[in-house]
């Protein structure tokens, strides 16, 4: 079993409603268990002219699946959900990104990971820190504390929706 890191962003088609449908499909993976999620953070779109806001949040899976067939599996899962890729960073109902796979480093065409831009994203590295903490240590060596200090929180909100239905 490998532990991974995914992280969802909404700003289109009412995110709260895509990010639990999100869940929801993530929860069906195969070979694979949803294990942790985090809280929904709202944030001002990073990216090209005027967007709506964000909705992010991390989710751990632990899976057996190749990264390769992960990053194909979150595809269909976007594209479920209406997902229709225009320009890079442009506004988007649901957007799947591998952010840790393990301590596996990847570099191919499609697929890089750790997620490049990880280590800047207030909206990736807050949620992650709520399911892994602080002292989670990335395959680069780093821990999250330490990107975190680095990383302002700013006007990023944690909105205390729920994500999944409380059993
Ligand atoms: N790809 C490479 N590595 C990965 C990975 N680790 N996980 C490739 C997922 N995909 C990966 O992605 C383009 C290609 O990246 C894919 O075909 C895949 O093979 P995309 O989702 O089609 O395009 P994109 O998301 O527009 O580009 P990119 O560079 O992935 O953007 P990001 O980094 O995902 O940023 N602002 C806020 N507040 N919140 C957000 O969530 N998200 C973005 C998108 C911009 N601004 C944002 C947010
Ligand atoms: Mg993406």
């Amino acid at each position: 079993m490998t532990t991974a890191y995914i992280g969802l962003g909404s700003n289109l088609n009412d995110p709260i409603r895509q990010l639990r449908a999100a869940l929801a499909a993530l929860e069906q993976l195969p070979e694979s268990d949803l294990k942790q999620v985090s809280g929904a953070y709202s944030s001002a779109a990073v990216g090209p002219g005027r967007q709506p806001d964000y909705l992010n949040a991390v989710v751990q899976i632990d899976t057996r699946l190749p990264a390769q067939r992960l990053l194909g599996l979150l595809q269909d899962i976007e594209r479920n959900q209406g997902r229709v890729r225009t320009i890079r960073w442009g506004a988007r109902s649901l957007d799947l990104d591998i952010l840790l796979y393990g301590e596996e480093r990847i570099d191919t065409p499609d697929l890089t990971v750790p997620h490049p831009a990880l280590g800047e994203r207030n909206f990736v590295l807050y949620p992650l820190a709520d399911i892994c903490g602080t002292n989670f240590v990335l395959p680069d060596g780093t821990d999250l504390g330490t990107l975190i200090s680095r990383c302002p929180r700013n006007e990023l909100l944690n909105t205390g929706l729920q994500l999944q239905p409380s059993s």
